[in-house]
């Protein structure tokens, strides 16, 4: 299986995170994407290419000009208004307050997110372009005959909203080249996210369509981020009724219990007659993540791919989360061999 990694992931290098009260050393750090290079490089899973040039038109059809102008200039704004920390946002409009952007970039910044965990540097805008010309490099492979590719973006996508940032998330990958299969007449898509959280941007994208189907099994939302949305009763409204699944699963869910929800999802895929899926993978169900509480283990991910494999399909892995640095590469990497046939 292809990878498509690029070195500019390595411009997403905030020093801050707000956490606890606290501003600590980012789990979302560069020596994610690092580690599972080195073992895509040891496990020989195959070539490893750069990823072309695609633009902001694809990030356009399924992020606002608005908001994709704000990511483009936060930085500089920040900087020209005199700030001495990174970009934090501390203010958003509750409950009676109005949705209307307004100038100051504070109030940008709470305009546009959805939570103060996700700080905005120097370099986060370059590489948040990079992980989408990953993502869209991997997608043009599939559509040009590869069975499946593994795009291993950074920084992370599925939380971002349309016009959202958050969860660590700008871009949101997977929902960028979801749009481009259909763009390029793929009729049905599936998304299917088993990233540890709920892929609440990718749903809220699609929500009202029924072009492409978005699955998502996480943590309860009752319990852990994103805490607003991600909840089963969600199901698609209007013309997208009964194309967005939500699989929540409480604390210490073993592989023997995910899995039954995948093969709902994986039975409700293959229902819809998808004719490609794409997979946010992050490998943050594993036991020991230091964020998470599922207890997926290493060989789990050898099945998952596995399972994967069965439905048939062109499929575009995204990498998401997981904060096991010292598990991520084996887990990622198990995934795409399991995908292979690996046992
Ligand atoms: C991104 B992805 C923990 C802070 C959690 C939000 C989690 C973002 C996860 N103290 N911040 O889905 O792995
Ligand atoms: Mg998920
Ligand atoms: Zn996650």
């Amino acid at each position: 299986m292809k990878t498509v990694f690029s070195p500019l992931h390595n411009r997403r290098d905030v020093k801050t995170e707000l956490d606890g009260g606290l501003l600590i050393a980012p789990h979302e750090k560069p020596s994610r994407a690092e580690t599972i290079l080195a073992r895509v490089k040891s496990q020989a899973l195959g070539e490893i290419v750069e990823p072309e040039e695609f633009g902001l038109e694809p990030i356009k059809r399924v992020h606002t000009d608005n908001y994709v102008e704000f990511l483009e200039n936060c930085w500089q704004e920040w900087q020209s208004d005199g700030k001495q920390g990174e970009a934090i946002p501390v203010f958003w409009a509750g409950r009676g307050m109005r949705h209307r952007e307004p100038k100051d970039i504070d109030g940008r910044l709470g305009y546009y997110s959805m939570g103060a965990d996700t700080s905005i540097s120097d370099g986060t805008w370059e590489a948040a372009c990079a992980s989408v010309n990953v993502a869209l490099t991997g997608q043009k492979l599939v559509a040009g005959g590869e069975r499946a590719v593994f795009a291993l973006c950074r920084p992370p996508g599925h939380h971002a909203h349309a016009d959202l940032f958050g969860g660590y998330c700008f871009f949101n990958n997977a929902a960028i080249a979801a749009q481009a299969f259909r763009d390029q007449g793929y009729e049905r898509v599936a998304v299917l996210d088993v990233d540890f959280h709920h892929g609440n941007g990718t749903q809220s994208i699609f929500y009202h369509r029924n072009d492409v189907l978005t699955i998502s099994l996480h943590g309860d939302p009752d319990l852990v981020f994103p805490h607003f949305l991600g909840f089963e009763d969600e199901t698609g409204e209007g013309e997208g009724e009964g194309y967005n699944l939500n699989i929540v699963y409480p604390p210490g869910t073993p592989f023997s219990v995910w899995r039954q929800g995948l093969e709902t999802a994986c039975r409700r895929i293959a229902d819809f007659g998808a004719d490609a899926l794409v997979v946010p993978l992050g490998v943050d169900t594993f036991e020991d993540d230091p964020i998470s509480f599922f207890k997926l283990t290493s060989p789990d991910y050898l099945t998952l791919g596995q399972r994967l494999a069965q439905l048939g399909l062109p499929t575009l892995f995204t990498m998401e989360g997981g904060y096991d640095v010292d598990a991520i590469g084996v887990n990622a990497v198990n995934v795409m061999q399991g995908f292979e046939g690996k046992a």
